[in-house]
């Protein structure tokens, strides 16, 4: 499916970095379609249920914190299997694992301030873009490029 949709985040460390600008050119030189983009300082309820299958872990008081520390670049991308190859362009959770050339393996060090955000299937990827987005901040129209994207 080529309109698939997967909620991709810079994360506040990635902001400070100045990375913004990197992150949104991996995306749009891969060939993705950027259908949503604010920059958000949510509140700890927001976050708190953007991460609460995560809640019982130890790291999640850190990890909340962390996300509640500065800007966070909130974004959509639209294109065939964006859950799975926007999972691929941010590389394994831990930087530590994450092969370079993966946004993660080229910028990060420690895997609590790995950057960024993405979507781990389609179905939490619905469910993030409804926490993140309104119905009318995402777009719907026809990339210049997408016939010379896809054949
Ligand atoms: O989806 P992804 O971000 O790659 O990993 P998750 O398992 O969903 O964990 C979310 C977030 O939590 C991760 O990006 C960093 C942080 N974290 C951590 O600080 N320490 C861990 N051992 C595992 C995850
Ligand atoms: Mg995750």
């Amino acid at each position: 499916m080529s309109n698939e949709q997967t909620f991709i985040a810079i994360k506040p460390d990635g902001v400070q970095r100045g990375l913004i600008g990197e992150i949104i050119g991996r995306f749009e030189k891969r060939g993705y379609e950027l259908v949503a983009l604010k920059l958000v300082t949510p509140s700890k309820e927001h976050i708190e249920k953007h991460y609460e299958d995560l809640a019982q872990k130890p790291f999640y008081k850190g990890l909340v914190t962390y996300m509640l520390s500065g800007p966070i670049c909130a974004m959509v991308w639209q294109g065939r299997d964006a859950v799975k190859t926007g999972r691929t362009l941010l590389g394994a959770t831990n930087p530590r694992d994450s092969a370079p050339g993966t946004i993660r393996g080229d910028f990060a060090i420690d895997v609590g301030r790995n950057v960024c955000h993405g979507s781990d299937a389609v179905e939490s990827a619905k469910k993030e873009i409804a926490l993140w987005f309104k119905e009318g901040e995402i777009l719907e129209y026809k990339q210049a490029q997408h016939d010379w994207i896809y054949e």
